[in-house]
């Protein structure tokens, strides 16, 4: 259910608006207006602070909420959040127990961006769990923004990350199992996707985003998608709102997916709005082969609107907001 909040008699601009605890700063170009002197923003339930996440993942949201319950900001909230998902060894699209690529190596791709527009990315990233942590510190204590494979790895150790084999008994297993057809078909949802791209508001209103995932099963080695890319597999603009991505990452790094859902709510497209409009575009195109792939979009606006939308069923959300922990299902495209 939509909150409808309705501003009497007051200026639009730089008003200051008290929801629940939290002041939130809202902007003339946020809100709809319906008359001279009223305006409705349409603010979902616009009470900080919140985090969504792709696909069910409500331990790794619990955990982002804990840190920012406390007071903690959106930065370490993702962090954090996406930390649980990596080490979690049941999760085969990320961190630990990642399903390897054709060659039977575990790589991992993040990437994490705060509210100053800093960002840091790690891309082809071997034998380290916590490659959202690397992505911090490439972003924190390196003048890059992006460093790939053998060099990252070295990065990640010279910081004292551990070094571990992300190859799990179950994850071996299904590679071998495929090896035996080596058949490549990345297919919608079948694959268990569940690249964990999470987006946080703090109590101070600031955003920030993260995402990590092991990539597509049986991948070309060498092979990187859209998750470390910024602009395409995450977007944070703080003024505006943020954007998180999973799928296909060809699609989206074909359409800078990301980046487009934030400006298309820049221009003053809903979350909803921004993420079907970038989902358009991918199917939209000529010849799309978007039935035999999945990519899905949630996004986040500054007032804590959310939206979510994918070309296939089956994804979802998850958003911790309020003290309520939820899965929800996204609306989708192709409803054939
Ligand atoms: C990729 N976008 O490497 C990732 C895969 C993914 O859930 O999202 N899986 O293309």
């Amino acid at each position: 259910m939509k909150r409808r909040i309705f501003l009497k008699n007051a200026s639009l601009t730089g008003v200051g608006l008290a929801v629940g605890s939290t002041l939130l700063n809202c902007d003339e170009k946020y809100m709809k207006k319906t008359s001279k002197d009223e305006a409705i923003i349409d603010s979902g339930k616009a009470s900080l602070p919140m985090v969504i996440a792709t696909w069910d993942v409500k331990n790794a949201t619990a955990k982002a909420w804990e840190v920012l319950e406390a007071g903690g900001n959106a930065l370490d909230a993702v962090e954090q959040g996406c930390k649980v998902e990596e080490a979690n060894e049941k999760g085969q699209s990320v961190g630990k127990g990642g399903l390897p690529d054709r060659e039977g190596n575990v790589t991992l791709d993040a990437c994490i961006m705060d509210k100053h527009g800093n960002c840091g990315a790690v891309v082809y990233l071997q034998n380290i769990v916590h490659a959202v942590s690397v992505a911090r510190k490439v972003m924190e204590v390196t003048p890059h923004v992006m460093l790939a494979g053998k060099g990252a790895e070295q990065f990640a150790y010279e910081l004292g990350f551990p070094k571990e084999n992300l190859l799990t008994e179950p994850s071996k297993k299904a590679w071998k199992a495929w090896k035996k057809t080596s058949e490549y078909n990345p297919i919608i949802n079948i694959e268990n996707h569940d690249t964990i791209g999470m987006l946080a508001i703090d109590k101070n209103g600031d955003l920030s985003g993260a995402c990590t995932t092991s990539g597509l099963a049986f991948k070309m080695a060498g092979r990187v998608g859209d998750s470390p890319i910024i602009g395409s597999g995450l977007f944070v603009d703080n003024e505006i709102g943020a954007c998180v991505a999973t799928g296909l990452g060809e699609e989206v790094v074909k359409t800078v997916g990301s980046f487009l859902v934030v400006e298309l709510m820049r221009q003053g497209k809903t979350p909803q709005e921004a993420c079907e409009e970038a989902i358009s575009r991918i199917v939209n195109k000529p010849n799309s082969d978007y039935k035999n792939f999945q990519v899905g979009y949630v996004a986040l606006n500054k007032q804590g609107v959310t939206g979510s939308y994918s070309i296939h069923e089956f994804f979802s959300m998850t958003k911790y907001q309020d003290g309520k922990n939820e899965n929800l299902p996204s609306n989708f495209f192709n409803k054939s």
